[in-house]
């Protein structure tokens, strides 16, 4: 096989990047990184120093690919299929991987802040970190809210690369932050990636390790 995803099916990050394969159907290989285990993350940061998940690595043309949205740019790149994540329209191009960063950095980061915040030491935590980090999630929420009014997707009519950043952050920010009731056009988008068949199969591969989520 080709194609190793480094990965752990609980991890959010990874989440976006299995979700872009499977929209695909590309072969790869999944490598599970327990980063509770010395060796494993020994063996992990040498291929990888920053010692983060996902990582991709293509024996066919020895490259190692680090951080999910450029996991999925290569993809799209070298193993292009139907479901093209990215446009080839330029304009469209840059509306998809705002879409991205939005996700990634109003969504994804402070839900990781949230959640992290929680596994810290006794005596390490950061209140006022975290104060910060609901603040600009409510903020996020509220412009998904108003965009939502008309697209079905995050960046328009396609499924695309913001999608896959979107869902997996959307999925654990609902637990630390729920949506549900407060904004309702954003819990439809969220109904409709629960059900995007790529996401339901990666939320099935994470439900043996939900209990590890730390409440
Ligand atoms: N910007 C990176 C973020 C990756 C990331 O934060 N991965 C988390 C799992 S969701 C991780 O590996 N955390 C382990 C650690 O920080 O030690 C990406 O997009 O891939």
């Amino acid at each position: 096989m080709a194609l190793t995803l480094h990965m752990h099916p609980l991890a959010s990050f990874c989440q976006k990047a299995l979700i872009a394969l499977y929209e695909n159907g590309t072969p790869f290989e999944p490598h599970f990184v327990d980063l509770g285990n010395d060796a494993a993350t020994a063996q992990f940061k040498a291929l990888w120093p920053i010692g983060r998940m996902p990582v991709l690595r293509d024996d066919a043309r020895d490259r190692t690919i680090a951080e999910s949205s450029i996991i999925i740019e290569y993809l799209d790149q070298h193993y292009p299929s139907a479901n093209r994540l990215i446009p080839a329209d330029p304009d469209l191009a840059l509306q998809v991987r705002f879409g991205d960063r939005f996700y990634d950095f109003y969504v994804h980061e402070p839900m990781q802040k949230i959640v992290t915040d929680r596994l810290r030491p006794e005596g390490g935590n950061d209140p006022y970190g975290v104060e910060q980090a609901r603040a600009l999630m409510q903020t996020a929420y509220g412009m998904i809210e108003r965009d939502m009014e008309t697209r079905t997707w995050a960046a328009g009519d396609a499924f695309t690369l913001a999608d896959c950043a979107a869902a997996p952050a959307l999925f654990y920010a609902n637990k630390v932050a729920p949506f549900g009731e407060t904004h309702p056009r954003l819990a439809a988008y969220f109904d409709r990636l629960m059900q995007r068949p790529s996401y339901a199969r990666t939320v099935r591969e994470a439900e043996p390790y939900l209990k590890f989520f730390p409440q």
